[in-house]
């Protein structure tokens, strides 16, 4: 390992500031999403591996375990905004993950430092609850219940909103709950560690 000392201290500082929220378990949101230029940059570091499911394919990505199903576009669609082309306060044209419980996201190896989804449509309006679990499946706490979601299940997107952790040894699965209607989520993002960086704490030389 490189030691801390001998890097320049603006350099020091610039690779540990974005780790703060990494060091501990940290929750982030509920935040307003309208695109991926909303993720807080806490969530995800620069040299970190960052991957967004946003259904656009089709498909759940191979590496998660999910109990929803794409849907769209059209219809009672609720996207993430950005999704099918435009900012314009609709996600009806894009596509996204449906369940009519609970979701819950399960990831496989290598485990996430930090991981969140985007609720985009449930009860009009309705009360939600993110939780998360460390390695063992152990919780790692919950956010909210937090009153959420506009009067409409016809794709408004400003009731959209980002729920994430971040937590160094791992997270294993991730589960969004609320009190009314049925479920709607976008935009699954886990983050892991990238090869050569930060595998001992430091950029190669
Ligand atoms: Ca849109
Ligand atoms: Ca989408
Ligand atoms: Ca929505
Ligand atoms: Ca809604």
């Amino acid at each position: 390992m490189r030691p801390l000392s001998r890097l320049p201290l603006s350099l020091a500082g610039l690779l540990l500031a974005p780790l703060a929220a990494h060091a501990q378990t940290t929750f982030f949101g509920p935040l307003p999403y309208t695109s991926t230029a909303d993720r807080p940059a806490e969530f995800a570091p620069i040299g970190f591996e960052i991957h967004v499911e946003d259904a656009e394919d089709g498909a759940i990505d191979a590496r998660l375990s999910v109990n929803a199903s794409v849907i769209g576009p059209g219809g009672l669609t609720d996207s993430v905004d950005a999704d099918d082309g435009n900012i314009d306060g609709s996600g009806s044209n894009g596509r996204s993950l449906f369940a009519g419980a609970p979701v819950v996201v399960t990831f496989s190896s290598p485990l996430p430092v930090a991981a969140g989804l985007v609720w985009t449509d449930g009860g009009t309006p309705t009360s939600a609850t993110f939780e998360a679990f460390d390695a063992g499946g152990v919780s790692l706490g919950t956010l909210g219940p937090i009153a959420i979601g506009d009067l409409s299940n016809l794709g408004g997107t400003d009731e959209d909103r980002f729920f994430g952790i971040a937590h160094a040894a791992g997270i294993s699965r991730i589960r969004i709950s609320h009190t009314s209607g049925g479920y709607e989520v976008d935009h699954i993002t886990w983050v892991t560690l990238s090869d050569g960086i930060f595998s001992d704490g430091f950029e190669a030389p």
